[in-house]
């Protein structure tokens, strides 16, 4: 299979850089692990926040099914606001069914996410013709793409909480590291810096919610969970000042990533 790679003109020459490597440096750029978990309902809103925090985050994520006002032209506009202020654009599909299907929810359907977003998230439960799907879909298109696998989950109770399940999930990782360029999960999972472990569940100021999340600190997450990426999202979200906070949150988060990582 082919690197999914990204073109890029530097003095006149396009260069291919493969989106594992884009992501790392966009983090070392512009000094954040901070993805912004835009959970907001209204595409409009986010369009607004993105411009607001693009220079703190290294990635946004949404949930594009719960948008009221989804259009394929509003969501270009957030893809151009992410090349402009250099972040990835992650969709958090889980997608979770058989290849075939999850080809379909990919590439058709009002979102045709594999148009717009980087990366996708994905469970591995249906086994590694997910990957294989979603790859395969992949590829119809003239763009970098990729995905990261859910290996652990943030929630009380979760079912991944099982060594065998999650042994399997990095096995899936390391036979389609093309694709697959990391985890979301709560623990190291790998010792090779090749995969990034991306962590939701992160506050500064609650330890969960009324629903099974939860939190730990930005420190706790990067110190005890593995963290590269710090997913953030109502803590940003329900402060008063949301740049400030997201301020807050890409200092800390990289500090400590810093510090803890030694990179
Ligand atoms: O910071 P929060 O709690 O407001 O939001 C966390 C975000 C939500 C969840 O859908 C997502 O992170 N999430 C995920 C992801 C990213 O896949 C996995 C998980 O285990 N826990 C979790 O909260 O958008």
């Amino acid at each position: 299979t082919q690197l999914p790679t990204l073109n890029i003109e530097i003095e006149n020459k396009t260069i291919s850089i493969p989106i594992r490597q884009r992501f790392q440096t966009i983090m070392k750029e512009k000094r954040s692990n901070l993805c912004l978990s835009a959970d907001l309902t209204n595409l409009d809103e986010i369009i607004e926040l993105s411009k607001l925090v693009g220079s703190n985050i290294c990635m946004l994520k949404i949930h594009s099914d719960i948008l009221t006002d989804f259009s394929l032209d509003k969501i270009q506009q957030l893809k151009d606001i992410s090349r402009k202020f250099n972040f990835l654009l992650l969709e958090d599909r889980k997608f979770a069914d058989i290849g075939n299907t999850v080809k379909l929810q990919y590439t058709k359907g009002l979102f045709r996410i594999v148009e717009w977003a980087d990366l996708v998230t994905v469970h591995v439960l249906p086994g590694e013709c997910i990957v294989q799907g979603l790859e395969q879909a992949a590829q119809s298109i003239n763009e970098p793409r990729g995905c990261l696998l859910i290996a652990q989950m943030s929630s009380k109770g979760a079912f991944t909480d099982n060594d065998d399940y999650v042994k399997g999930v990095v096995e899936c990782a390391k036979k389609y590291s093309d694709f697959v360029i990391g985890f979301i999960s709560q623990s190291r999972l790998t010792t090779t810096d090749k995969f990034l472990h991306c962590t939701p569940g992160v506050h500064l100021n609650n330890t969960g919610d009324q629903l099974g999340q939860q939190y730990v600190t930005p420190r706790q997450a990067i110190d005890e969970r593995g963290a590269d990426i710090l997913i953030v999202g109502r803590a940003i979200l329900d402060s008063i000042n949301r740049a400030k906070t997201a301020e807050e949150y890409q200092q800390q988060g990289y500090q400590a990533y810093e510090e803890i990582r030694k990179i």
